[in-house]
């Protein structure tokens, strides 16, 4: 007895001793550490950002620089031709409601081409252009279902076109594989191949954003959608790529995150849930090579955030977070949404603001730039998250479809 006894305790210390620290992730607001934020009013000479002019042509700039620096890598513009394809068309879809058109956008670079297929559903109820909902899906296709075989909550297009918004989206497998082994196929190595060799080259969040917004190129030449009324979601994984679609490329009204949680909303500093270690070490391809130097060093980023959020500044911005999903630390993505927002109001001068504590579930805060909502239940994009920034759109657009 005591032999076994001192074998097992022997046998504990040393297996103890030998496994490598874990990992410990922080679900105690009372263990998130004091830390001070980048100030988004400040620019890096330290000048004071005051004016319209000042935010535009030199803040912003700034930030965004940082963010493809640090975080997501460049996102290059150059192409030598874009092409729209009507693969298949059925005008009388969803038993009249909507126009289905199946796109191939074909984009070429350098005598190389990729193809990025676009499914569209525009409503048939009224003749005048539809405001349009884009989703960036990472999710299994048959979320995606153009037959409308199978119909998800995650992408409820019937419900977006009752509603008279046409419902887009494409799989991000087309850009850039959701996957460590075959991320560079598409775009990366077939376009972009040098992106490759940088530190702050695109990676796998930033081919994405690219992705959406070669779907606002196609947006703008079809008469069916009005582009100036053109709002891109994404959840999770996908939600991080809207944000910085939304960041980068001005012609979308509102960008949308889900729950977008590490390297989306949530402020990076309060190492609550998700952290830039974890993520990195996760999905080494999603973040350009630079963004690993925060690894356990958040405090040395040169932003937080809440700077993504003020780049979209002063196109409209939406923040969806749910209750039970604390990997993607709801309040971090709430404080960035209400700090990022300070552009909208103190340098445009936008009317309300959000309350000092994070709302309660399911009481939505739909202010006039900017929306916010906890949701009750998990990690998930739902038809409740959808009718929520529906409301929204329908507030800013201050329009009735019909
Ligand atoms: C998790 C990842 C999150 C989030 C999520 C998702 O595994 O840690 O950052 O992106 O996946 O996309 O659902």
């Amino acid at each position: 007895m005591t032999f076994k006894y001192l074998l097992f305790l022997s046998l504990y210390v040393l297996f103890a001793y030998r496994t490598p620290a874990q990992e410990v992730f922080n679900y105690d607001e009372s263990n998130v550490p004091s830390f001070s934020l980048p100030d988004p009013f400040v620019s890096q000479k330290g000048q004071v950002i005051e004016t319209v002019q000042d935010w535009e042509f030199r803040r912003r700039k700034e930030i965004i620089t940082l963010f493809e620096n640090q975080v997501y890598g460049q996102l290059p513009r150059e192409l030598d031709n874009i092409r729209f394809q009507l693969v298949s068309e059925d005008k009388q879809a969803m038993g009249g409601s909507a126009h289905l058109k199946e796109i191939d956008i074909q984009v070429e670079r350098n005598g190389k081409n990729i193809t990025i297929r676009l499914i569209l559903f525009v409503p048939t109820q009224t003749s005048k252009p539809a405001p349009v909902f884009l989703l960036i899906t990472h999710r299994d296709p048959e979320n995606i279902d153009p037959t409308r075989n199978v119909k998800m909550g995650f992408w409820p297009a019937e419900a977006i076109v009752e509603r008279g918004f046409a419902a887009a989206t494409f799989h991000v497998k087309d850009v850039s594989d959701d996957n460590n082994d075959t991320f560079k196929e598409d775009i990366l190595n077939t376009l972009y191949p040098e992106q490759l060799e940088m530190d702050n080259g695109m990676r796998g969040l930033g081919s994405w954003a690219w992705g959406a917004m070669r779907a606002m190129d196609y947006f703008e030449a079809d008469p069916l959608i009005d582009a100036n009324r053109a709002a891109v979601v994404g959840h999770s994984r996908g939600g991080k790529a809207s944000l910085w679609t939304g960041a980068q490329d001005t012609r979308w009204a509102i960008t949308i995150s889900n729950e977008s949680g590490c390297g989306g909303a949530a402020l990076s500093r309060r190492k609550f849930g998700e952290t830039v270690k974890r993520i990195n070490t996760n999905f080494p391809y999603w973040f350009t090579d630079n963004f690993n130097q925060y690894n356990d060093r958040e405090e040395l980023l040169p932003l937080d955030q809440h700077m993504l959020v003020a780049a979209i500044a002063p196109r409209a911005v939406y923040v969806a977070s749910a209750s039970e999903d604390e990997w993607a630390d709801p309040k971090g993505e709430f404080l960035s949404l209400s700090l990022g927002t300070r552009v909208h109001r103190e340098i445009y001068g936008m009317e309300g603001r959000f309350p000092s504590a994070l709302p309660d579930v399911e009481s939505p805060v739909h202010l006039p730039y900017a929306g916010h909502h906890i949701r009750e239940g998990k990690h998930n994009l739902t038809p409740y998250d959808w009718d929520r920034f529906m409301d929204f759109a329908d507030q800013l657009y201050g329009i009735h479809h019909e």
